[in-house]
């Protein structure tokens, strides 16, 4: 559970600054925790370095918490950490965004300097998610083995570490460290679902405590007033005439869940509404729902890909300028924080699995070749533990544009299990889909086996190029064939990279006048389909990528530029918006 402060817990934040060093330096340099290295540190190898990096520094528990339970837990590593206290081995994790966590009450006594270093590792392969491109697929630029450069670059293909995605794999602590204490018999898990009966709202909640003591809970709303009681680890409370939790332009209305066993206390706030999946609408509170909103990034140019909270305020709030009511966190788990300001907002989140580039264009078969299954589920399971109580959260996405064309029944088989496992695993019961790749659609099992069908298209940017009439006639095509799977389709990417400040009085790639026609083109398509629920323009802002040749500086397709200035698109995109509303009949 998120750490958070009351009567009964508190928190020590280990961020500041830090010890650096790439694996076999003597010498340390300084570095900010959280944020990324490659970015913050001036040093040549920070960039494309791969391999092991230390992270080190000095703690102490003040002795006022030595009856305290004391955990240490890192919000991100990114991709792989290894932990040690004072030189001793504590814990080890695999995955770059979400949290884990050690009990050092044993480990590290109160009063007295202890030294913790973590050993971070930010090796992408065929084993970890996001995907490394551990055969060089597409880099030599030539599949031909036959040309001498290929067969020479392929022998330093081990130092290179590169993604099979498109954004740059920043590494390093990129999200808080704290020591939270809690009571020595301490609440391990909540867990709240809600639904509606009329004009109340229901909250079924389950408490999970190590405490011999009674279990309380207590729902209190925005104003702190006590709405329901219960007694026992398990109730079913009814919160009379309730606030329902709306996007906004509506209401983000929030309850707390104040929760006490025995010596424990823990505050959760969550909020009353439904989501469900009917025919080919997607219904909120029993409503239809559409969604406006784009893909993002945690990106920025210091931090990279560390927390910002600054920027999330920023970001949320440019999302509310556009009109827009929604997000993707393409291509991984975000940092908590922004789900908690999404809920507090009211902006609606698809809440998206770090599995990007299992997809190989055929070349290889990701489902036999690569070894993702079991990691991927463990994943998953993790996900959902961490964001399944956020109002925010209204769909599981557990994957970005796997290959689901080449190797199809093996495709489905992969994906099916993942979508019974969230839909088995998550106390809510939200809506899951995978993010399907532009592809011959006609050959995809797996797209249409979801709840929603959520497709990514680029006709006209880099099919058809420039093209745009005849983009839409293609786009229209397929979007007359997923019109009879009756099943809620959201457009999760379209876009053409601008350089802003790049215009043209006839539109041409890559100028400001040519993403908005681009935009209004496909928008063209999508208008007076009733089943098409959502829009997603690619991407809300410019963002970082691996160098190459399709990437100036970057990948340009955002609304916003990196420092968050507004190109022609964001100000189209908003008024079409302001145009659009929420819910409809
Ligand atoms: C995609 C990917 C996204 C890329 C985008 C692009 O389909 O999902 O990660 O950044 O295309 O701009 O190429």
């Amino acid at each position: 559970m998120y750490p958070i402060v009351n009567e009964k817990r508190s928190i020590l934040s280990l961020c500041g600054i830090w010890k650096f060093r790439f694996a076999g330096d003597k010498r340390w340099q300084s570095i900010h925790v959280p944020g990324s290295f490659n970015t913050q540190l001036t040093d040549s190898r920070a960039r494309y370095y791969c391999g092991v990096v230390e992270y080190e520094t000095e703690f102490l528990i003040p002795q006022v918490l030595s009856d305290q339970r004391r955990v240490l837990r890192f919000d991100a590593v990114t991709h792989d950490a290894e932990v040690l206290i004072n030189g001793r081995f504590v814990c080890s994790h695999k995955g770059g965004f979400l949290p884990f966590e050690v009990d050092i009450t044993n480990l590290a006594a109160c009063g007295m300097r202890h030294r913790l270093l973590v050993r971070v590792n930010n090796r992408i392969d065929w084993k970890s998610l996001p995907i490394g491109n551990e055969s060089g697929t597409a880099f030599f630029g030539s599949d031909n083995p036959g040309i001498p450069s290929v067969e020479h670059a392929k022998k330093h293909l081990t130092s290179f570490n590169l993604p099979n995605f498109d954004f740059f794999n920043f590494a390093g602590i990129t999200r808080p460290v704290r020591i939270y204490t809690t009571a020595r018999q301490y609440i391990e898990d909540v867990t709240i679902a809600t639904s509606i009966d009329g004009a109340d709202g229901m909250a079924e909640i389950t408490v999970k405590s190590t405490s011999t003591g009674e279990t309380r809970i207590e729902i209190l709303d925005a104003e702190d007033q006590i709405v329901a009681t219960h007694t026992g680890t398990k109730g079913s409370l009814r919160i009379r005439n309730a606030h329902f939790w709306f996007p906004k332009p509506g209401t983000p209305y929030l309850y707390t869940a104040r929760i006490t066993s025995g010596e424990d206390i823990y505050d959760l706030k969550f909020g009353i509404r439904t989501v469900t999946v009917e025919k080919d609408a997607f219904l909120i509170n029993d409503k239809k729902f559409y969604f406006k909103g784009t893909g993002m990034h945690e990106d920025s140019v210091f931090r990279g890909r560390g927390i910002d909270q600054c920027l999330e305020v920023k970001d949320v709030g440019l999302l509310d300028w556009l009109h827009a009511n929604s997000l993707r966190t393409s291509h991984y788990p975000y940092a908590e924080e922004m789900y908690a300001l999404c809920d507090r907002e009211g902006i609606v989140i698809i809440d998206e699995l770090p599995a990007v580039g299992l997809n190989f264009q055929g070349q290889i078969n990701p489902y036999s070749q690569l070894d993702t299954a079991s990691y991927h589920e463990a994943l998953l399971e993790q996900l959902i533990d961490r964001d399944k109580n956020h109002p925010s959260v209204v769909m599981w996405s557990l994957g970005n544009e796997p290959d689901t064309e080449h190797f199809a029944d093996d495709a489905y088989a992969y994906w099916h299990r993942l979508y019974e496992k969230a839909h088995a695993r998550d106390p809510q019961n939200r809506p899951v889909t995978m993010v399907c790749c532009q592809n011959d659609y006609t050959k995809d099992k797996t797209t249409r086996s979801m709840d929603v069908v959520c497709i990514n298209r680029y006709y006209g940017w880099y099919n058809l190029s420039g093209c745009l009439d005849i983009a839409k006639d293609a786009f229209n095509e397929e979007l007359d064939f997923w019109q009879q799977i009756n099943t809620p389709l959201i457009l999760t990417e379209y876009g053409a990279d601008a350089i802003a400040g790049f215009h043209a009085v006839i539109p041409e790639m890559f100028t400001e006048e040519f993403q908005v026609a681009y935009l209004k083109a496909m928008n063209e398509c999508l208008d007076g389909r009733s089943f098409v629920v959502g829009e997603h323009p690619w991407n809300f802002a410019d963002f970082d990528t691996q160098q190459g040749p399709m990437r100036a500086g970057g990948n340009h397709k955002g609304l916003f530029t990196r420092d968050r200035c507004p190109k022609m698109a964001a100000h189209y995109v908003r008024e079409r918006w302001a145009k659009i509303e929420n819910f409809s009949e």
